[in-house]
């Protein structure tokens, strides 16, 4: 009985080594076509940045690019504005999203940022951002070329 355990055992763990190295490969074949798209969908407001005022919002990518894209442009947003964007932008290896409030006086605030990888599978995702008092929803699609 030990040494039909044992077997069991060792070949688990021989299978378990293959399985890791399996996704090691298909990791790093994955990680070489590390061009994708981010397609941001829409941009929900469910409450606005701290004091009274409407947001003014825009987006920042780490691209440089930025919607919309005049740099004294934004979108004025109350709590329960939707916006989309439908603006798709491309990266390689990873993407920085930031979401701005853009103010006259002073420094603009940050609604919040995160992180789209070329690792991330194909598909929808909704990040939740609440800088500065706030509560946002961004909404993006992840595209690899086929
Ligand atoms: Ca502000
Ligand atoms: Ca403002």
């Amino acid at each position: 009985m030990r040494s039909i355990f044992g077997g069991i055992v060792s070949f688990a763990r021989v299978a378990s080594w293959a399985c890791i190295a399996f996704i090691g490969v298909a990791g790093a074949a994955h990680a070489q076509s590390a061009d994708f798209a981010v397609r941001i969908l829409s941009v929900e407001c469910i409450e606005t940045t701290t004091g009274p005022a409407r947001d003014d919002v825009y987006l920042e990518f780490s691209t440089g690019e930025r919607i919309p894209r005049r740099s004294a442009d934004s979108i004025t947003m109350d709590s329960g504005d939707v916006w989309n964007p439908k603006a798709t932008v491309r990266a390689t290896d990873s993407l920085q999203v930031t979401v701005w409030e853009l103010d006259d006086v002073g420094s603009d605030d940050e609604i919040g940022s995160f992180v789209v990888y070329a690792d991330d599978d194909d598909g929808r995702y909704t990040e939740q951002l609440s800088g500065d008092g706030s509560n946002y929803e961004v909404t993006y699609e992840v595209a690899h070329r086929q």
